[in-house]
């Protein structure tokens, strides 16, 4: 039997379509413009910034509405190190060959290494993690839904907004994260998805040519 209550729609604003048009390509010339970056600056970062940007990523839809993240923010000098040692040391294997042939020959043109010092210098460091159990509130512990669709929604929202901003962004994630649980105290039944890191560019920052070449809306869409 439905338990259903439902409300008026509230704060919906429409636009005259020409509005719309204009709002929406601002907002992907903004969006565009984001990079990842990882030169990081080690200028702190007002923290009511990144607490609006996980509230703008607590709004993303989710499976049944049960929100099954958990955002640690990591602050503490001597867990950045961990984070970072027991990162690197992952990395070092994925790069030594592990990640196979193939895989580092995709990577190639990124340029990136097993050297990760922003994970203990860069001033914002998240982790998200997914919650396989949890509800509506968070004394719940039921079985949570399209986990992994409704985590990667939240972070793709928390990217958009600390781009929005202003701040750099960089999407990390280490494989395997168990350590992550232990460096964060997150209980066994969550799984780390990803690290956001986020900041202040370095004054000479610079990005891979390769990040630059984005396919054309031909290339990624049809209308059938
Ligand atoms: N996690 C590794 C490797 C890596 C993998 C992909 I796919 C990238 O787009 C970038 C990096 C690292 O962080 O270096």
């Amino acid at each position: 039997m439905s338990s259903e209550k439902r409300v008026p729609l509230e704060n919906y604003v429409e636009y005259p379509a020409e509005e719309m048009l204009s709002r929406v390509t601002t907002f992907t010339e903004d969006l565009k413009r984001r990079r990842t970056v990882r030169d990081f600056d080690e200028r702190p970062v007002d923290r009511r910034i990144v607490e609006e940007a996980i509230k703008a990523a607590g709004s993303a839809p989710s499976g049944a509405n049960h929100q099954p993240w958990h955002f640690s923010v990591i602050e503490d000098p001597g867990k950045r190190k961990a984070l970072r040692e027991a990162a690197e040391e992952e990395e070092r294997a994925f790069y030594a060959g592990k990640a196979g042939d193939e895989w580092l020959d995709a990577l190639s043109p990124l340029g990136t290494d097993a050297d990760k010092p922003f994970l203990e210098h860069a001033p914002v460091i998240i982790a998200i993690f997914a919650q396989k159990r949890g509800g509506v509130t968070v004394e719940e512990k039921r079985k949570n839904y399209y986990i992994n669709e409704s985590v990667g929604i939240a972070c793709g929202f928390m990217l958009a907004a600390l781009h929005q901003a202003g701040l750099v962004t960089l999407t990390h994630t280490p494989n395997p994260m168990r350590f992550l649980n232990e460096v964060c105290d997150r209980p066994g039944d969550e799984k780390a998805y990803m690290l956001i890191v986020a900041g202040y560019p370095t004054a000479d920052a610079t990005v891979p040519e390769h990040a630059l070449i984005k396919k054309s809306l031909d290339d990624i869409s049809s209308w059938i």
